[in-house]
């Protein structure tokens, strides 16, 4: 893949970056899970006025999706049935896009303290609030296991919202029970105060940060087992709660049953966190199933209109399978849940860090 030269060299001070990045790890004697290393000096940046780090991501192409057979897909998730593992056709086909501008791409999933900031300075009321009907919340005695929906999840309540999602969340998590007009709502405050233009993320955007340079299922490789060790998902001690899933989990534990303070676990080689799993980050496209066989090879946007945004990377509650980088979903620009989160991009450079 040709590259001006001048991302040619970005795209090497990346790399260089994630080394570094890497050898921190290797020198800690890191183990998973533990905390992870800030990005790596020269992606470190300066932040916004509620706290939101950002990493100077290149211009670049990339082969955006997947084309993994159904067969393929079930000698790496052996307790997957046949028909879900025959869902993923809007993965494909794989196809070349390029990104033509450099962005900067929040390093982190926008947290509860900085969304409280957004708040508390702006005077913004959520959605779930306005329209009265709340969020959703984790509740273990709503449809508990022994139940034919064995669904966990109580909601729309008044009693669950950004602030309350039925489990512990410091200012540090990531937050949830935002919706996609939440998140837009706090990306133009932010552009209005700072004169900057903050934004979702396209879906290509996502998936090329996400990606990082790889090819593979995952962040760290394809076997379903990486996935424990990079990112929070639905692992043994999710399934303690949702033991009729127990199969369709990770292996062992990562460490958090339900979402991690953000940065838990090692960047990506971009310096990205959590780009995989903790909480579905939504993005600026409208969803659709066939887009990728139309998109423009160029800084696709999605389709003109739709009735669903995408959503990407999986969550906490997500099972490995759902937790492949190409694994694309959705929700209405209203839904606001417990698993879904956002991160934002800011479209011009900010000052070094001091
Ligand atoms: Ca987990
Ligand atoms: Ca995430």
């Amino acid at each position: 893949m040709r590259r001006p030269r001048a991302t040619q060299l970005a795209h090497r001070r990346a790399w260089a970056a994630a080394l570094l990045s890497a050898t921190l790890l290797a020198a800690c004697g890191t183990s998973t899970p533990t905390a992870a290393p800030e990005a790596a000096p020269s992606q470190r940046t300066a932040t916004d006025r509620v706290g939101i780090a950002f990493a100077h991501i290149p211009a670049g192409e990339f082969l955006m999706g997947s084309d993994e057979s159904p067969s393929a897909l079930s000698k790496a998730f052996p307790h997957a049935d046949a028909k879900r593992l025959g869902e993923f056709k809007d993965e494909a086909p794989v196809h070349s896009v390029r990104i033509t501008r450099d962005f900067w791409m929040g390093t982190h999933e926008v947290t509860v303290g900085q969304f409280r900031e957004f708040l508390r300075q702006s005077g913004y009321v959520p959605e779930s609030v306005r329209d009265g009907t709340g969020g959703y919340g984790f509740n273990p005695d709503y449809n508990p296991p022994n139940t034919e929906r064995a669904d966990l999840f109580e909601g729309r309540d008044p009693r669950y919202s950004w602030e309350n999602p039925g489990f512990a969340q410091t200012d540090q998590h990531p937050v949830v029970n935002v919706s996609w007009n939440d998140a837009v709502a706090m990306a133009r405050w932010l552009s209005q105060q700072e004169g900057v233009t903050y934004r979702l993320p396209t879906e290509a955007e996502w998936e090329y940060a996400a990606r990082a340079g790889t090819r593979t299922r995952f962040q760290g490789g394809d076997d379903p087992a990486e996935v424990l060790r990079t990112a929070n998902t639905f692992d043994s001690e999710t399934a303690l709660r949702w033991p009729r899933w127990r199969e369709q989990a990770g292996s062992g534990s990562d460490g958090f049953a339900f979402t991690a303070p953000v940065g838990s676990f090692q960047p990506n080689a971009w310096g990205l966190y959590d780009m995989i799993g903790n909480v579905w980050e939504w993005c600026s496209d409208w969803y659709g199933d066939d887009y990728y066989a139309q998109s423009p090879a160029s800084d696709p946007t999605g389709p003109d209109d739709g009735d669903v945004k995408v959503r990407r990377g999986g969550s906490w509650h997500s099972w490995p399978l759902y937790a492949r980088t190409a694994f694309r979903n959705w929700n209405s620009t209203s839904t606001r849940y417990v698993l879904v989160g956002f991160r934002l991009v800011r479209e011009a450079p900010v000052k070094p860090a001091h």
